[in-house]
């Protein structure tokens, strides 16, 4: 908080940003996230154009606190989100899951700051050239999509690669991880599984009972076969997508097919067998509901306290 470039770069009190995780973080999420002072983020993802407008006011009529929008490059509305991002004077977003470079200008042009995540040093270079604020490393122990790259091995090389905040992601969820984030010398951390399990995260009851008593070998990566990797817990949905990715008569179409809707089943209806529940290999640590204060608060004052000052 003294001195942190990210603080004072998006006027936050903690250097904690929220994921955007798809179908999960609500207007809802990310305001409780922002009350608090770390930066809440509405995943744009799952929203068509006029959906996005209204969960961005919604969140501002739950907080006066800055927030933002996750743009998830591969989604269908990528185009709408963009607009309404820029229409609605969205003060930061983060991008995730492809190349930004066709949205830059036009988010840059309208007063609103880029946070790219990267999962290797040459994006963060590029994107670094192309103006972004900052750039968040996640490493492959997050979940949902991933790269190849661990956060330790990932994090110090994308610091020394570039001049702008590094904000480390992927296997986060406490202070001890926070601090070690510090150390790799990111100057704020990304936590997706950790607050998946907040009481003001609307996921469904299932998925977060499953994320609460998963242990440290309970995720598997699936979809690598189709160029876009996928961290989801253990269950019979991503066993049985393992094994067909694996048998050569099964088409990408076919392997694509039974995706489709996989997270959203899990998510929203609960369906915690047939659908996805994406998360970080970190789940394993994290046993314990808690609301986005006692989150926040608790990890940063560990953090603080491990390195022998403020964050
Ligand atoms: O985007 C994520 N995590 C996500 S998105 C998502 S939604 C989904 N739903 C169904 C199937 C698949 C996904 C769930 N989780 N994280 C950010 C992230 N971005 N992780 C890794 C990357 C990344 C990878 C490659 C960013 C850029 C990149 O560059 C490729 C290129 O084209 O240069």
């Amino acid at each position: 908080m003294n001195n942190n470039p990210v603080c004072e770069m998006l006027g936050i009190k903690y250097p904690v940003f929220q994921g955007g995780m798809a179908w999960i973080a609500d207007a809802k999420l990310a305001a409780a996230v922002s009350e608090v002072g770390g930066l809440g983020l509405i995943a744009a993802m799952n929203s068509n154009g006029e959906q996005l407008r209204a969960q961005i006011r919604e969140a501002r009529k739950l907080t006066d606190k800055v927030f933002g929008v996750n743009l998830m490059l591969m989604s269908p509305f990528i185009e709408e989100a963009v607009e309404v991002v820029c229409e609605e004077g969205v003060s930061v977003v983060t991008t995730g899951a492809g190349n930004p470079s066709k949205y830059m200008d036009r988010l840059k042009n309208a007063g609103v700051k880029v946070i790219c995540v990267v999962a290797a040093v040459t994006l963060a270079k590029m994107v670094e050239e192309m103006g972004a604020s900052a750039v968040i490393a996640e490493g492959c122990e997050s979940g949902g999509h991933v790269g190849e790259t661990t956060t330790m091995a990932l994090v110090p090389q994308v610091v020394d690669a570039v001049n702008i905040p590094v904000i480390a992601a992927g296997g986060i969820a406490d202070g001890r991880g926070m601090a070690a984030a510090f150390m790799l010398g990111a100057a704020g951390i990304q936590m997706g599984t950790r607050f998946l399990t907040a009481k003001e995260c609307g996921v469904h009851d299932n998925y977060k009972e499953k994320v609460l008593s998963a242990g440290d070998r309970d995720t598997i990566v699936t979809g690598r076969t189709l160029g876009h990797p996928v961290r989801a817990l253990k269950n019979r949905m991503s066993r049985e997508f393992a094994k067909l990715e694996r048998d050569p008569s099964v088409s990408p179409e076919e392997l694509e097919k039974l995706g489709a809707g996989a997270l959203r089943k899990a998510a929203v209806e609960g369906d915690v067998r047939n659908g996805s529940c994406m998360c970080g290999q970190i789940a394993g640590l994290v046993h314990e509901e808690g609301t986005c204060r006692e989150i926040i608060e608790s990890i940063c004052a560990d953090a603080s306290r491990l390195m022998g000052r403020e964050i």
